[in-house]
């Protein structure tokens, strides 16, 4: 059961696509307090609180404040509040209250799940302006499968985006590209997609292709597509200020870009340096920029990543020259401790400023709306303006799409990447415990860059890392430029990275039917233990394994050196240890706790109760797996 409450004046964010009449008077479970502009709940201490989507911390959200704020802050240590995506739907698992929430509003909202009083939480919004749904059910999995069905259903993307994608902010041209194809396929190794960042552009301008790094991009994307290859670039959400240049000068013409208070378009800059955004909170600007993607769409591109949306601003011209102005009066003066610490922070204070998304405007269902009253929202429009041009331009087609910033609503659109993440082991953690959060929200195609973005990889992180990406749906390699290489076929050991890969490939079958059915049923694909075993005390305990899909849970090694770990079974299992699609070796194991080892080289899945894990014989393109080679491994008690 869903009900509907309105706080104040909410402004529409469309995440909600079903029609639901607001019920009047006190939302449930929470005491308001409007002068604080606040909701407040006492919690008992063993009550617990899931969701809340891309976040630092736990499965389990208790003892942290969560910030609903898309931010470009590639430090995602456990003290950050936002990170890139804002996704305000939660459940209270309590011993007296059971509820899920959705707080729908595009501005900035703070969940504090006891963090400034261990045993409140505290919703503390900006404005105190909201649409609030508040859902009943039964079981943590029937709360989000009814949220799940007034949010619309999740995209779904193109099998090809189960295969493997090679990725790093370097690759420069057309050789560089054909390079890492050339290393995969002469390894053997499965590839299904190279990603193009930003240096495939001519002048970081998005919608252009630079002509000497790639000087037949139509023939090159056809070479490509005859090898199995998808080309999948980038697109940023800034657009550079140049005469001459189509989308600036459309996007001038047409009043479709963000405005000050005095009307004139904003000057930002990101890549290129200056910048104008495109308002894709304006419809009409919104399917200007979508048929955009139409110049790479029509060269045979079949997938994208936006980026930089949420939006990410190195500085605004205003801002800078303020700064400019200001720096003046420090010349020559002794530089203390304040005025030392004053006179850095100037500088350091110019990118992605709070101060600076009040500089400019929106034009939003009719009205001129300030940007940090509507800033979650804008990632998502930018997503949906390429998503729904999909719709108009290739009706038949599936496309990739995957954003960085993101809005519950979005997910009807695109699938997301976690950002920039770091090589460290930590972060693979991370990546383990935001795949639930992310799903209950709606996000099912997801993943992180494996190996870690910032900072040199080590050939064991990696592995590890690889050993859980396998089962994400978006399983991309990805790093900064100027760190170390980490394409598979730059390590000592190739063949157990080129083992993994296959058998991330014996398992697409698998996969990939359990998200179309997880999409269609507004299911879950990676579920905590405790979703399926609410009356098992001990699967609540644990953070670090998943269930993926009906018939298999994975307990991914992510300490460096170990070489096994403890997992809890709620029920007897088969344990299934790979080091590849066809060298594994099986055990069933009871209902409990078990030490179990896993080499470098080896892979943990527990196929459950009564259940078939199918595995394909792996190819190295998705297209190449013949679904006729499926065999199965069988759980125990299983006919
Ligand atoms: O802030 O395009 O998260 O994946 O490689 C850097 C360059 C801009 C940020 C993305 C990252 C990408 C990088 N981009």
């Amino acid at each position: 059961m869903i009900k509907k409450f309105i706080i104040g004046n909410p402004i529409e964010t469309d995440s909600v696509v079903k029609e639901i009449t607001a019920t009047p008077g006190n939302i449930p479970y929470f005491v308001s307090n409007a002068g604080e502009k606040s909701l407040r709940l006492s919690m008992t201490p063993k009550d617990k609180v899931y969701g809340l989507g891309e976040t630092v911390r736990g499965i389990n959200k208790r003892g942290f404040k969560y910030t609903s704020n898309c931010t470009d802050d590639h430090v995602h240590s456990e003290d950050k509040s936002s990170l890139y995506g804002a996704q305000n739907f939660f459940v209270y698992w309590g011993s007296d209250k059971k509820f899920g929430m959705y707080v729908d509003t595009p501005g900035k909202v703070s969940f504090d799940i006891g963090d400034k009083e261990i045993n409140t939480f505290e919703i503390d919004f900006e404005d105190f302006d909201a649409n609030i749904y508040v859902i009943e059910g039964d079981s943590v999995l029937d709360i989000v499968r009814q949220f799940r069905g007034i949010i619309g259903k999740s995209y779904i993307p193109p099998k090809w985006a189960f295969g493997f994608g090679q990725s790093r902010w370097g690759y420069m041209n057309e050789q560089d590209v054909r390079d890492v194809v050339d290393n995969y396929d002469e390894l053997d190794m499965p590839l299904e997609a190279v990603y193009l960042d930003i240096d495939y552009m001519e002048s970081y301008k998005d919608f252009t292709v630079n002509k000497e790094r790639f000087p037949d991009f139509e023939g090159f994307v056809n070479e490509m597509k005859g090898r199995g290859i998808h080309l999948v670039p980038i697109i940023d959400a800034g657009v550079k200020i140049e005469e001459g240049y189509d989308v600036y000068e459309e996007g001038v013409k047409e009043g479709y870009f963000v405005k000050k208070e005095s009307g004139d378009n904003l000057v930002a800059a990101v890549w290129p340096g200056r910048v104008h955004f495109p308002d894709f909170l304006n419809e009409k600007a919104r399917n200007w920029f979508g048929n955009k993607y139409k110049f790479l769409l029509d060269q045979g591109i079949d997938g994208f990543w936006n980026d930089m949306n949420e939006p990410a601003i190195f500085y605004t011209e205003d801002h800078l020259k303020e700064v400019f102005e200001k720096i003046k009066d420090f010349e020559g003066q002794n530089l203390d401790v304040l005025s030392f610490f004053e006179f850095q922070g100037l500088v350091a204070g110019l990118s992605n400023n709070e101060d600076d998304y009040k500089r400019f405007y929106h034009e939003y269902k009719g009205q001129k709306v300030r940007h940090d009253k509507v800033h979650n929202i804008y990632g998502y429009n930018m997503t949906r303006a390429a998503g729904e041009a999909f719709e108009r331009l290739c009706p038949d087609k599936k496309i990739l799409m995957f954003s960085r910033a993101s809005y519950i609503g979005m997910h009807r659109y695109g699938g997301v990447w976690t950002g920039d993440n770091q090589t460290w082991w930590s972060h693979l953690l991370m990546n383990i415990q935001q795949m639930p959060g992310l799903n209950m929200c709606g996000f099912l195609y997801c993943g992180a860059d494996t190996g870690g973005f910032w900072g040199d990889t080590t050939e064991d992180l990696l592995m590890r890392w690889t050993q859980f990406s396998i089962f994400t749906p978006l399983f991309r390699n990805h790093s900064l430029k100027d760190t170390r290489n980490q394409e598979y076929y730059r390590f000592t050991n190739k063949q157990d990275f080129r083992n993994m890969l296959r058998l991330r490939y014996a398992l697409i079958p698998y996969l990939y039917d359990q998200f179309i059915k997880a999409a269609e049923s507004d299911d879950m694909l990676f579920k905590p233990l405790c979703f399926e075993y609410p009356e098992d005390e001990m699967a609540y305990e644990v953070e670090d394994q998943l269930f993926v899909g009906d018939s298999i849970m994975v307990a991914p090694v992510y300490k460096q050196n170990a070489t096994g770990r403890y997992v809890y079974l709620p029920q007897d299992m088969k344990l299934v240890r790979f080091r590849s699609d066809t060298d594994y070796d099986e055990e069933v194991l009871e209902k409990g706790n078990h030490y179990v080892k896993a080499k470098l080289n080896e892979v943990l899945v527990f196929v459950r109760e009564g259940k078939k894990l199918p595995l394909a014989e792996p190819a190295n393109r998705t297209g190449d797996i013949n679904e006729n080679s499926i065999k199965y491994i069988t759980g125990p008690h299983c006919n």
